[in-house]
């Protein structure tokens, strides 16, 4: 039988630090704008802390990290992605002098996952800008938060320089189009921020990515460094050319971010865009420079779902579905929450992608959010019989599968969420990804106790035969 996955292929899972660490006030830690998001990052935002913020408390991952480490080793983890919350490093962002205590929990955590032989794999900024500069400084749109974010990822770089090799500066750096809050720390209600601030904003984390790559190649000429997308093929309704033109449109909007990353220019139909929108973007000296010599190593993504687009939207049923807008697919399932579930787009975004950059990709969030019900299996263990996530995986994996027999190069899979946490877009409990269901409620009440659902074994199985068994 063929080996379809490299040798070296990196499995694991994937969290963010807001959604399930907790502790959000502890050893110093600043307020970051998760803290006022008791809804989720497309609901309101509040004054301060709310009781029903279930990102306070997240999962505990805080004061448990041993325990839920070493679950994640027992699966045969490769690697872990997890994210470094800016603001407990720097609690308002724009300090001069690191907090201590911040650096020494991530310290802790990466000496266990080393322990294990699991790479970390760490996001610079997963939805975590720090409240004060949200409220001071506008988030992104503001110039000097570049100078902050280098400072931070400066201290980060040089702190655990041997301990971590793989970085991702934005999580889902296209999300600021969407949810300019929570992804851009961007404090201007969104009805009111003009096309000029919101992509100046981008501008800016896009200047900022490239900075810190050049930093980190000084401090560990080893370390990988990767941007991170939403990807999210676009179909048109029909065949009709102005269907076909308008897919073609949203999914050129999405390549905008990687075509930076990647090529080190904004792409020539970025000039349209501008012009469309009354946008002129502001170069300060020396970007055009910075974003050409410090392109990424890697692309990483996250896939959940494909979208479909039409020239006259106005004549279709709108679904509650896909998150970012776009048609009902009448062919596909949809879960729980309306995100369509489309296996093959993955296998089409790791072609494009990689048709496009030719550079390795990494796949670092994917999964099925669902509603989990504990129960007795036959030794009397509590568990989850989760054979819907088995199947989304297994159609998902396979499709990962296939693209590595056409020549893609993908370093790893990292599915979203391998334990259970707190939901992004909601911030509900109840919206499940992982292997570990995680004993905790919408309302906030439970034990906080891991319980191991029957995809974990599943999961160990894939890892342990490098995909053989899907
Ligand atoms: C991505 C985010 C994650 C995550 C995931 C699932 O957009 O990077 O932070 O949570 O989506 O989304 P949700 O939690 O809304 O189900």
């Amino acid at each position: 039988m063929t080996k379809r996955f490299p040798e070296n292929f990196l499995w694991g899972g994937a969290t963010a630090a807001n959604q399930y660490e907790g502790a959000y006030n502890a050893d110093g830690k600043g307020l970051s704008v998760q803290d006022v998001t008791p809804d989720g990052g497309f609901g309101q935002i509040t004054d301060g802390p709310t009781e029903d913020n279930l990102k306070l408390e997240g999962i505990d991952f805080y004061h448990r990290y041993k325990e839920d480490i070493k679950l994640f080793a027992e699966m045969g983890f490769k690697v872990y992605r997890t994210s470094i919350a800016w603001t407990r490093i720097f609690p308002n962002g724009d300090e001069t002098e690191p907090n201590e205590a911040g650096l020494e929990f991530y310290d802790k955590v990466f000496d266990e996952c080393l322990k294990y032989g699991i790479e970390p794999l760490v996001t610079l900024s997963h939805y975590e800008t720090p409240l004060h500069l949200s409220k001071e400084y506008d988030g992104w749109t503001n110039r000097k938060l570049i100078d902050f974010f280098e400072r931070y990822a400066r201290t980060v770089f040089t702190r655990y320089k041997d301990k971590v090799k793989y970085w991702l500066t934005f999580n889902e750096i296209n999300s600021v189009l969407h949810a300019p809050f929570m992804s851009g720390g961007i404090w201007t209600k969104p009805e009111d921020l003009s096309k000029q601030d919101l992509y100046q904003a981008i501008h800016h984390e896009l200047v900022a990515s490239a900075k810190v790559t050049k930093i980190a190649r000084e401090i560990n000429p080893d370390f990988e460094i990767g941007c991170m997308v939403i990807a999210m093929p676009t179909y048109p309704i029909t065949p009709h050319p102005d269907d076909v033109v308008s897919a073609y449109h949203s999914e050129r909007q999405n390549y905008l971010f990687s075509d930076v990353h990647v090529r080190g220019k904004y792409p020539n139909y970025a000039k349209k865009i501008f012009r469309d929108n009354n946008v002129e973007i502001e170069f300060a000296e020396g970007d055009e420079e910075i974003l050409l010599e410090n392109t990424v190593d890697f692309l990483s993504f996250s896939y959940y779902m494909s979208r479909v687009s039409s020239a006259h939207p106005e004549k279709y049923k709108k679904g509650r579905g896909n998150i970012l807008g776009g048609l009902p697919n009448p062919h596909l399932e949809s879960s729980e929450w309306g995100w369509q579930i489309d296996p093959q787009g993955l296998y089409l975004a790791l072609n494009d992608f990689y048709d496009r950059y030719e550079i390795p990709l990494f796949i670092v969030e994917n999964g099925l959010g669902a509603v989990d019900e504990l129960v007795k299996d036959e030794n009397g263990e509590w568990t989850v019989e989760d054979d819907y996530r088995i199947d989304y995986m297994n159609a998902h994996l396979q499709q990962v599968g296939r693209a590595v027999e056409d020549g893609v190069d993908i370093m790893g899979y990292t599915s979203w969420g391998c334990i259970d946490l707190v939901s992004a877009s909601t911030a509900e409990l109840s919206k499940r990804y992982g292997f570990i269901y995680v004993d905790r409620n919408n309302d906030g009440s439970g034990s906080f106790e891991r319980y191991k659902k029957k995809s974990f074994n599943w999961y160990k199985e894939v890892i342990e035969t490098n995909g053989e068994s899907l």
